[in-house]
């Protein structure tokens, strides 16, 4: 979020340039500063793992670690390595933003006896993920850096020199030594490569931090093993032998002077290793969502729950969401986004955010036996990419259902390569259970975060009441529910591939239509710049519905901007921005709505700001009125039909009636909030950075991924009041819900500097940050919590707190509260 905040006191990157230009300056991998201990084998000698700069053209000042340029970027051919901080820095428009950092060896640990517990934490995860990646091209679009080994001070900024000592050990043991030594602890085997593997995976980690904190890259992703989030200071765990994320935490924080790091664990168990480790931390946010089952689940830990929120001076910098079921899906890992883990995440501006990336908490697993699909993985790295400024690591933990796991991998690289998502599939609402965890988190939380409690207070409720849903109970490996579960996994895992081989990514994703604006702009090269418009007929026969559209100007604009909403429903392009002189707004909206639903689009979510009105004649169900209208205008006036009645694939009955065809019409403006109906809903625009990102958060979104639209139009009228970090962070969520289709409107009064920020967060780019957190205002509170009121029984994504449900006799309610928030 740096660059364009302006400038209060805070860490981010133009708060504090010193770490990151120090960084560049001193080249942060040699020249240590405060910590000569970290990342340096010895005095004078480059940090261990690190090669010299073999890169001819460059002149970084430090050894970075250089891999072969893949294929794709033809620029600065002299050498055949391309050092990461010269990508970054050049501008040629081939620069890569994703590190994968990777390293063979890891695959050598296994296990060398039999334990059906430790079994599914085998070398194919690694090789599998690989496979997958390199078969959708995505590895190739990585800057592929080879994990070094972490020096033993590295490993000391969490585990004791007795722990480590113990782990150099392992590497001379025979197989009954290692056997025995395993038993010590809880889920773990050890390997002769062990040691070996552990370490890289910590320098895979470390090694990613620096790439994406030098600004060699915007993000990336560790492929490592063994994982780490259940290691702890003097003991492994669940598979764990060094904590992977907390060290790279504590460096990030040592090493490039960072104050504020957001650990994502969305594994499925809990990493109590982090919270061990961070619990008494303010700098460090560690947000966990496990299987939990009441404290039924591995780990088993009292320190799971919900009420577990940090000491001293780290209370509230744990947050702890709790799954009391199996069977948590799309919806409710993007509910718990929305309503925890995202108003806690802005509050505390993180200038880096960790994510323990997990993917036993993805459909098939058999460990988690949750359902979430592969793609959720795309929306919620991409909800986490509007923050620090899009500086984003993912560190492989979990995740043992191998062709689950692969493709959950694929889509966190997609999105980390600024790739649209596909659609969410499923429903969208959240389990009763999802929502009681929720609400406990909620309530938990409130005291410690602002922006829980500008959304109104949430009752308090026992962790431990039990809901009176139909469970989902966990399955025994071989039963024949087992096989109903895998079944159904490959079945939604084969869907998923099909759609990628059906929605291939374009290669053209946002392209930008503008008139006035156009000598001032600059945009970003991969944005296409366009000139061409819509056939003169068809235009004209849209520019009959509404006087203000007949004058010239107001004409060559809707040429334009039917050119480009054709290109988005055609699939030829995938999102874009056009301008509209100032009396035409509201008539050029009217004529995309009617074209966007006469050609293709099912759902229609628009979203309106300032003084747009919404069509007179579009239904209270959001439906629109049959074409009849334009049929007999263009019928009357031109030789031909527009295109729309040409190419449309509806028979010309259906046409008439656009069966299920629905437009939202989410207006932010004036100072009432209003729902009409389900389909039409007025808020005020908030006054505050926290009001803003309350009104995005709790409804917008909400109402997006509940709606799940084909396309989005963000339309910025007359008097909308949205500064420019507002409307680059609306446009960049709001491309989750349609699988990346947003139809930017502007005026052409618009700021050339507006629409290039918007340009570039079409394009995956992370949105400038709004600035200083600051709380919002009772009435924008009130208008929230009103809305929710009258729209969460049909727009379910809105709950944030379980329906109340009679219970069959008082003894159960009769518990509820008696031992809450107690630790
Ligand atoms: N059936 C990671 O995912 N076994 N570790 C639990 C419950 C231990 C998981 C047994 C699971 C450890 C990184
Ligand atoms: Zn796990």
């Amino acid at each position: 979020m740096g660059q364009h905040s302006p400038g209060p006191p805070g860490p981010q990157a133009s708060r504090q340039p010193s770490s990151r230009q120090a960084a560049l300056r001193g080249g942060v991998l040699g020249a240590g500063s405060e910590s000569e201990e970290v990342g340096k084998s010895g005095p004078g000698s480059p940090p261990v793992g690190l090669l010299p700069c073999l890169d001819s053209a460059c002149s970084c000042p430090g050894s970075l670690p250089v891999v072969p340029a893949p294929g794709g970027c033809k620029e600065g051919t002299g050498s055949a390595f391309t050092c990461p901080a010269r990508v970054a820095q050049s501008d040629h428009g081939c620069a890569m933003r994703t590190a994968l950092v990777y390293h063979e060896d890891m695959t050598a640990a296994q296990l060398l006896w039999e334990d059906p517990e430790c079994e599914i934490e085998r070398p194919e995860r690694l090789t599998a993920a690989l496979e997958r990646l390199r078969q959708w091209g995505l590895e190739q679009r990585c800057l592929q850096l080879a994990a070094r080994e972490a020096s033993e001070a590295e490993l000391g900024l969490v585990h004791s020199p007795e722990y480590v000592s113990l782990l150099r050990g392992t590497q001379t043991l025979s197989t009954r030594e290692l056997q025995a030594l395993s038993g010590q602890y809880d889920a773990v085997y050890f390997h002769p490569s062990t040691f070996h593997c552990a370490r890289l995976a910590v320098g895979a980690a470390l090694q990613l931090v620096d790439a994406v904190l030098t600004g060699a890259v915007h993000n990336g992703l560790a492929l490592v093993r063994p994982p780490g989030h259940h290691s702890q200071r003097a003991a492994a765990n669940g598979f764990c032998v060094f904590n992977n994320v907390a060290i790279a935490a504590k460096y990030a924080k040592q090493r490039h002077g960072l104050h504020r790091i957001l650990i994502v664990d969305w594994d499925v168990h809990h990493g109590q290793g982090i919270q061990y480790i961070f619990e008494d931390d303010p700098s460090v946010l560690y947000f966990s969502w496990h299987r939990y089952e009441h404290g039924h689940f591995w780990p088993y830990l009292r320190e799971s729950d919900a009420d577990a929120v940090g000491q001293g001076q780290g209370r509230g910098f744990t947050v702890n969401l709790p799954w009391n079921q199996v069977g948590m899906g799309n919806a409710d890992y993007v509910a718990a986004f929305l309503h925890v883990l995202l108003p806690v995440a802005f509050e505390f501006d993180p200038e880096l955010v960790l994510i323990s990336a997990g993917f036993d908490s993805a459909i098939g697993d058999p460990e988690g036996q949750m359902r979430a699909t592969p793609e959720c993985f795309s929306h919620l790295t991409q909800l986490l990419q509007v923050l620090a400024g899009g500086r984003v690591c993912a560190v492989l933990e979990g995740g043992y259902h191998l062709e689950s796991l692969s493709q959950s991998v694929c889509m966190v690289v997609k999105a980390l390569l600024g790739d649209p998502a596909l659609p969410l599939s499923g429903p969208m609402e959240p389990h009763h259970s999802a929502l009681e965890s929720i609400q406990s988190v909620r309530a938990a939380q409130t005291p410690h975060w602002k922006s829980l409690r500008q959304q109104g207070s949430t009752p308090i409720l026992n962790p431990s009441t039990y809901s009176l849903e139909r469970r989902a109970s966990p399955v025994s490996p071989g039963g024949p529910k087992f096989k109903a579960a895998e079944a159904q996994a490959s079945a939604a895992l084969s869907s998923l591939l099909d759609q990628l081989h059906l929605n291939p990514t374009l290669p053209v994703r946002t392209a930008v239509a503008l008139t006035a604006l156009d000598a001032a702009l600059v945009l970003p090269a991969d944005v296409l710049r366009q000139e061409g418009s819509a056939p003169q007929e068809e235009t004209r026969a849209w520019a009959r519905l509404h006087e203000a559209l007949a004058q010239d100007k107001a004409l060559t604009a809707l040429g334009k901007v039917l050119h480009l909403l054709n290109g988005i429903l055609d699939g030829q392009v995938s999102s874009g921005i056009a301008a509209t002189p100032e009396p035409a707004a509201a008539p050029t909206l009217d004529v995309v709505i009617r074209r966007s639903l006469s050609h293709g689009a099912r759902r229609l979510l628009c979203v309106a700001v300032g003084q747009l009105d919404r069509p007179a004649d579009l239904a209270d169900d959001g439906s629109p009125p049959p074409p009849l209208l334009w049929s007999g205008l263009w019928r009357a006036n031109s030789s031909s039909p527009p295109a729309c009645a040409r190419s449309s694939p509806l028979t010309p009955r259906a046409c008439s009636l656009f069966p299920g065809r629905r437009n939202l019409w989410l207006n932010i403006r004036g100072k009432e909030a209003a729902a009409p109906s389900m389909f039409q809903v007025s808020v005020p625009l908030p006054g505050t950075t926290g009001g803003f990102v309350s009104c995005v958060l709790a409804l917008v979104l909400p109402l997006a991924y509940g709606f799940q639209p084909d396309l989005v139009l963000v339309a910025l009228g007359p008097a909308h009041g949205l500064q420019a970090p507002q409307a680059a962070l609306l446009a960049s969520l709001l491309r989750g819900p349609a699988g990346g289709r947003v139809l930017v409107l502007l005026e052409q009064g618009s700021t050339s500097q507006l629409a290039g920020i918007l340009a570039r967060v079409l394009q995956g780019e992370a949105p400038p940050g709004l600035g200083p957190f600051s709380m919002a205002s009772p009435e924008d509170t009130q208008a929230l919590i009103y809305l929710r009121g009258q729209l969460e029984a049909e727009w379910k994504m809105l709950q944030v707190a379980a329906p109340r449900v009679p219970r069959p006799g008082s003894l159960k309610s009769a518990r509820v509260g008696v031992f809450a928030l107690q630790r």
